[in-house]
């Protein structure tokens, strides 16, 4: 494979492990765990894996020892930066644990694990995978593995390669699921570990022991970039407003943080517009009126930040969109219907209240509304294009406005979405680093005998060679929810807080940065030179953890 100069010297970057991580280690249990909710209803679903400590790992000064390890690991779901760290510190972490230990990589995601589709991961592999993007080394996929049929099918390939412990590396939907896997086979005894680790660019995946999922990172700063490109672009040509759709399907983590990034004029908060019960047209009214104080300055230009994840947050939204799922998921053969005939079919099964709000919707989104919904019954909401509906929507409002003699300005709109541009970035220092230890450290939880834990490593604000390393259960994270029409255990997503650091320290700055023009442009990540311009973690992380 033919490499850039870049990739040739980023190859050599020895990722930084925690202190606690480069010897052998001592595992400290703490108090026993509840889930984030629906205790009873988890308890009995998890009944061998519910209420596991917390694990933190001391340092012992003994030499590493071990047997040999025969693993398998599993990229799941969606891109994000880093992965192949967390896949090099696994492979690591088992050769130092015993130089005889093996590494499995299931190929294309959980349908390799059930379809028997794997590669041994042997060092010159490795190598050529060190502190790159993507995920390309085994590839993955959102196959989601629910059905005892297909872990039986799973394990039989796994006492076929003696592998003893399996390495899921998902987000919360995968994790939901390596949760399910590790509770079977310890119910029948089945001699296979599962280990999660946190990923996805999103930032839910979080609680006190995983302060971030990685990937989180470098997609932000990789939007931040093109942000801060777009802002002054738009400063010097003084002519567009630019609508820029961000991923993170569900929370607006990402928006959020490139928002404290780069310090554009309006960013929707999907959580404060739900907090509020605002509906679309205050969402617009809100933008026209941005619009219209900065055209009145004689600025006709500008920059929205809306989180992807939008939609489902408008109350009424929400409640059609709960009230499709249902429908979908009950009618076996909506695929095979006309679009005509789809929609016709959705207006006359919806309740009255949610048919008049879809009927009212521009019909290009009602469309997208009933596409067909991810393995796990999500929307696929990258393929709406809420950027195109709202600043058709302020343009509306603004030529209402203008009747009325409210607005004398110029809109002249562009769009962008930012998504698949950052899920396969080269991982930034902090993902390298952090990715690395996650797998070195899954190694270790391997080596403790445990299964049914996410690996944790935190203190993340700190230099990496202070992270502290561990082990969280996943059922700690769980809560009952309706998915496809059912009551389901799933991890609690952690969407944003509206009474954390990072929403306050935007909400207390965004009258100024709305009608000013504030813009920072942060440039691309840099993977050599000083500290402060190459390891800094996201703003997120550190108003989360220091306020400052
Ligand atoms: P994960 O939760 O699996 O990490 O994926 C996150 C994400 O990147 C979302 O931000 C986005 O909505 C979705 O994946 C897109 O999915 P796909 O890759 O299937 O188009």
């Amino acid at each position: 494979m033919k490499k850039s100069a870049l990739q040739k010297a980023r190859a050599t970057y020895q990722p930084k492990l925690p202190i606690v991580l480069t010897g052998a280690v001592k595992m400290v249990e703490g108090r026993p765990t509840e889930s984030a909710a629906d205790h009873q209803a988890i308890h009995d679903l998890f009944p061998n894996t519910y209420g596991m400590p917390e694990i933190r790992f001391e340092k012992n000064n003994a030499p590493v020892q071990g047997r040999p390890l025969n693993v398998g690991v599993i990229l799941s779901g969606g891109q994000a930066p880093g992965g192949h760290n967390v896949i090099s510190g696994l492979f690591d972490g088992i050769k130092r644990i015993h130089r005889d230990s093996r590494l499995f990589g299931f190929i294309m995601g959980p349908g390799g694990f059930v379809d028997h589709n794997y590669i041994e991961l042997t060092a010159p592999i490795i190598d050529e995978y060190r502190n790159t993007g993507g995920f390309d080394i085994i590839g993955s996929g959102r196959t989601k593995l629910e059905k005892k049929e297909q872990f039986d099918r799973g394990l039989e390939i796994l006492k076929e390669l003696g592998i003893t412990a399996l390495v899921i590396i998902g987000g919360d939907d995968s994790n939901t699921n390596a949760a399910v896997l590790a509770e079977y086979y310890k119910s029948i005894n089945a001699g296979v570990q599962v280990i999660g680790c946190p990923k996805t660019i999103d930032g839910d995946l979080k609680n006190d022991m995983i302060e971030a999922s990685f990937g989180f990172d470098t997609a932000t700063k990789v939007y931040s970039e093109v942000i801060g490109n777009i802002q002054r672009d738009c400063n010097s040509a003084k002519k567009y407003w630019h609508f820029i759709k961000l991923m993170g399907r569900s929370a607006s983590h990402i928006a959020l943080e490139c928002a404290l990034q780069t310090q554009p004029n309006i960013c929707i908060i999907s959580e404060e517009v739900e907090a509020k019960n605002q509906t679309l047209n205050d969402v617009v009214d809100y933008i026209a009126g941005v619009v219209a104080a900065r055209a009145e300055e004689g600025n006709n230009f500008g920059t929205v930040l809306v989180p992807e994840g939008l939609i489902e947050f408008i109350p009424a939204m929400k409640k059609l969109i709960a009230e499709l799922n249902d429908l979908l998921a009950a009618t076996a053969d909506f695929t095979q219907k006309t679009p005509a005939e789809q929609r016709a079919f959705v207006l006359s099964h919806l309740s009255a209240e949610n048919a008049a709000i879809f009927e009212s919707l521009p019909e290009g989104v009602a469309r997208q509304l009933t596409l067909d919904r991810d393995p796990h019954g999500n929307v696929q909401v990258s393929l709406i294009e809420t950027e195109k509906l709202l600043s058709e929507m302020v343009g509306k409002r603004l030529a209402q406005m203008k009747e009325e003699g409210k607005y004398v300005g110029k809109f002249a709109a562009l769009h962008h979405f930012f998504g698949y541009e950052g899920r396969c970035a080269d991982p930034s220092n902090f993902d390298a680093d952090y990715c690395y230890a996650l797998g070195f450290n899954a190694a270790c939880l391997i080596n403790s005998g445990v299964t049914g834990y996410l690996s944790s490593v935190r203190n993340l604000v700190k230099p990496s060679v202070q992270w502290i390393a561990g082990g969280v259960p996943i059922t700690m994270l769980m809560n009952m929810e309706r998915r496809n029409g059912e009551l389901k255990p799933v991890i609690q997503k952690a969407l944003v807080r509206l009474d954390g650091a990072p929403f306050l320290k935007y909400a207390a700055q965004r009258d100024q940065w709305a009608h000013n023009t504030c813009y920072i442009y942060p440039g691309p990540i840099q993977y050599f030179g000083p500290a402060e311009v190459c390891d800094q973690p996201t703003l997120t992380l550190r108003y989360e953890h220091t306020g400052k």
